[in-house]
């Protein structure tokens, strides 16, 4: 198979290097060619010793995942990994980038492994929904210890080479080429005569546990705190059992059954979904691949409030000098204060030293007034969300910034369109809407106007990647994507409160279909006041929510809301008083109580958004059922393992959804909840969102 891998000899020893961009995935023709590759060397009696590395930008990040719904072809990557490990030559892996999942796995079947400095080395199929395949569970355990190889399992974060080192994952850390340091390592081990030793065969490490299971149990409660609703964790959980209790070809064997099971699972399937959607969500339709981006040499926040904090933070993190605007020196004293006790709080847990606390906040310059700021290549604007205070700051920046200055707006909801027309630049101007809290929530949703120019675009991309944020490319609407389908599931949420469901069966629904959190608890943390005043001033209301709001119950932040909160407590509590505020107002508007089952619930409140989602869709305001699915994701924590509303749907049955959209129409009258008609269209043809041809 020319081209994939390539085998060539320096001497005595023989150098295999797979060579498949981007990524050097283990796709069917690099098994078959390292195979190849592999047995000449075995039977090449000149070669003394084997290097197995890669051509690129990384040594092999995985298997092909593309090829996971295809049927298995053979050799697997099992095969290939079986005959390396019967080699009796040394075979030494001498790796770079982020060496991942079967692209360690490979590894860990040779004798030896170098990493150059600065490599990542981990086996992430957790983040996939699925386990190690290839003897990851059983080999890795063996060479690092059950506690760091559940840690690198179970979180599927990859590990620095120095840790890698520390562990004993690898022999040795080197510096410049690959091939060459493999071979001088090679050489080395030649003439020291090292002793060939395979994992399968170590269980230095495994024979304490073996004595104590308890400290097992231990070591895996500590790394599942995270793992609701998650099949993959339960299953690595008992594969790595296995490499305690059951002999080493067994275990492969139940790790081999419980990998298929899970890649052939929907959790696998959906979380699959995410990783190519995010990956796709970067390539914007009308944007040509080579669009220069502007240089961005330092940010401008104007706002110091929760949000124009945490992009602030956003902007210094990724080591941009950013200057914060406010229109008084307290507000701004605040808004520095907070950043500092944030990264303070963050030193004591351990996620950053005291000096880096320092550095970052040496990034930060506030000033009150714009000119300031002039110097800055990019502008976020985070202040209060009206109408006329967007037109005094965007009036004012084209007035202060320099001419190729993006000026970008925070707002939520408000047409960027219009906000892009105040100044004499709109070409320049887009929406960069963040989601709070700004520096730890990942989705950006970048909101391209009508005249935004498209460098101006690839350079919000390339801000956002700056700043590891994942982004979505969405058009103007009222609330983009995100907020406008939110909406729709908070009228259906206060609609159920009237109907017969309680806060606590609306929330207890949500968090059982996967929800961190319930709408009702959401709004009581973010505070209930907000959402009032955006109501107010669109002439619209919200039966419950509003009289509690008239009553002062803001949420948390009050210490009640929809629910009573002790005081120092986070934790909701069901208020009699809510209750029978809420069987008080079913009654004065005449609408019968009637219970309602949690299946109904969920259906109520996830149809009627997907239901927006296509007409999203048709208005192209986001270009992909993809990029709708990212944005639930990463910034209303749908659960990862449903893929995402458009996803979640194909795997309920457009045509359900339709059914039940029809009836939930004509039990409340609600003309949204009637089909709309890209639904109704696939739903006809028996098609799902996942068909559409891609953007
Ligand atoms: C596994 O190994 C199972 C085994 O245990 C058992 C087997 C029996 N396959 O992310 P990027 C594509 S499970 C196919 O933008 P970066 C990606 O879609 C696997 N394609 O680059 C993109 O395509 P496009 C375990 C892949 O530099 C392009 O490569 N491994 C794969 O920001 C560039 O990717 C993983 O889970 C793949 N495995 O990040 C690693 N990986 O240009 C998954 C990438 O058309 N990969 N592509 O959009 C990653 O985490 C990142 O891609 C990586 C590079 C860190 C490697």
């Amino acid at each position: 198979m020319p081209g994939k891998v390539a085998l060539r000899h320096d001497g005595d020893v023989a150098v295999i290097a797979v060579d498949n961009p981007p990524v050097n995935a283990l796709s069917h023709d690099v098994r078959t060619a390292l195979a190849d590759a592999f047995t000449r060397a075995r039977d090449d009696a000149n070669i003394r010793a084997i290097v197995l590395t890669a051509q690129g930008r990384t040594f092999v990040a995985g298997a092909d995942i593309t090829e996971f719904d295809k049927p298995p072809m053979s050799p697997s990557l099992s095969d290939v990994i079986a005959l390396i490990e019967s080699i009796q030559k040394p075979v030494v892996a001498s790796v770079f980038g982020t060496p991942l999942g079967g692209g360690l796995e490979i590894t860990l079947a040779c004798h030896f492994r170098i990493a150059a400095s600065g490599t990542r080395l981990g086996l992430p199929e957790i983040k996939l929904g699925l386990i190690p395949g290839a003897g990851g569970t059983q080999r890795l355990p063996r060479l690092v210890g059950m506690q760091k190889a559940a840690a690198m399992i179970l979180s599927g974060d990859p590990i620095p080479a120095k840790d890698a080192l520390a562990a004993g994952l690898i022999d040795e850390i080197f510096e410049g080429d690959p091939a060459a340091s493999g071979i001088a390592f090679a050489r080395k081990v030649l003439a020291e005569k090292r002793p060939l030793t395979r994992a399968r065969d170590r269980e230095d490490k495994l024979v304490a546990l073996r004595a104590d299971p308890k400290t097992f149990e231990e070591i895996v409660a500590v790394n599942t705190k995270r793992s609701r609703g998650l099949d993959a964790p339960a299953a690595a959980i008992e594969v790595l059992r296995a490499a305690i209790d059951v002999p080493f070809d067994d275990a492969l064997k139940l790790e081999r059954e419980a990998f298929v099971r899970l890649r052939a699972g929907d959790q696998s399937k959906a979380q699959r979904h995410i990783f190519f959607a995010e990956r796709e969500a970067a390539k914007i339709p009308g944007l040509p691949k080579d669009t220069k981006p502007r240089e961005i040499k330092r940010a401008a926040v104007i706002g110091a409030g929760t949000m124009g904090g945490g992009i602030a933070m956003c902007f210094a993190n990724a080591g941009i000098p950013v200057t914060i605007v406010e229109t008084n020196a307290d507000a701004l004293k605040r808004g520095l204060d907070t950043i500092e006790k944030n990264y303070r709080a963050s030193a004591a847990r351990g996620g950053m030293s005291e000096a880096d606390v320092g550095k970052r906040m040496s990034l930060f310059n506030g000033v009150t007034g714009m000119d300031a700021a002039k110097d800055a290549d990019i502008v976020v604007e985070a202040a209060f969300e009206e109408m006329g205070v967007k037109r005094e700051i965007f009036e004012g920046l084209d007035r202060v910034m320099g001419p190729r200055t993006i000026l970008a707006t925070n707002t939520s909801y408000l047409d960027v369109n219009e906000i892009a027309r105040i100044t004499r630049r709109p070409a320049s101007v887009l929406g960069m809407h963040f989601f709070s809290p700004a520096n730890v929530m990942r989705l950006l949703e970048i909101v391209r106007g009508a005249d935004t120019a498209p460098d101006v675009l690839a350079t919000a991309l390339a801000v956002a990647r700056a700043i590891k944020k994942v982004p979505v490319v969405v058009g103007v609407s009222h609330g983009f994507v995100g907020n406008r389908m939110l909406r729709i599931r908070s009228i259906e949420a206060e609609r159920l409160l009237l109907e017969g469901a309680l806060p606590q069966d609306v929330d207890g629904a949500l968090t059982e279909f996967g929800f961190p959190m319930g709408p009702f608890a959401m709004s009581d943390l973010a505070g209930l006041d907000i959402s009032w005043r955006m109501r107010k001033a669109q002439g619209a209301r919200a039966e419950i929510a509003d009289q509690l709001c008239e009553a002062g119950r803001f949420g948390q932040k009050t210490g009640k809301g929809f629910y009573l909160y002790e005081s120092g407590s986070r934790a909701p509590r069901p208020d009699p008083e809510v209750e029978s505020l809420i069987a008080a107002t079913s009654k004065r508007l005449g609408v019968t109580r009637h219970p309602l089952d949690r299946k109904t619930i969920v259906e109520r409140l996830i149809f009627p958004m997907i239901n927006e989602g296509a007409r999203i869709l048709e208005e192209g305001i986001a270009a992909r059922p993809g990029d709708i699915d990212v944005i639930w994701i990463y910034g209303y924590g749908f659960p990862l393992w449903r893929g995402g509303p458009m996803f979640h749907a194909d795997t309920v049955g457009l045509s359900y959804i339709r059914d039940r959209l029809r009836e939930f129409a004509k039990q409340t009258g609600d003309k949204r909840h009637e089909p709309a008609p890209l639904l109704d269209t696939l739903a006809s043809e028996g098609r799902g969102f996942g068909s559409l041809a891609k953007a």
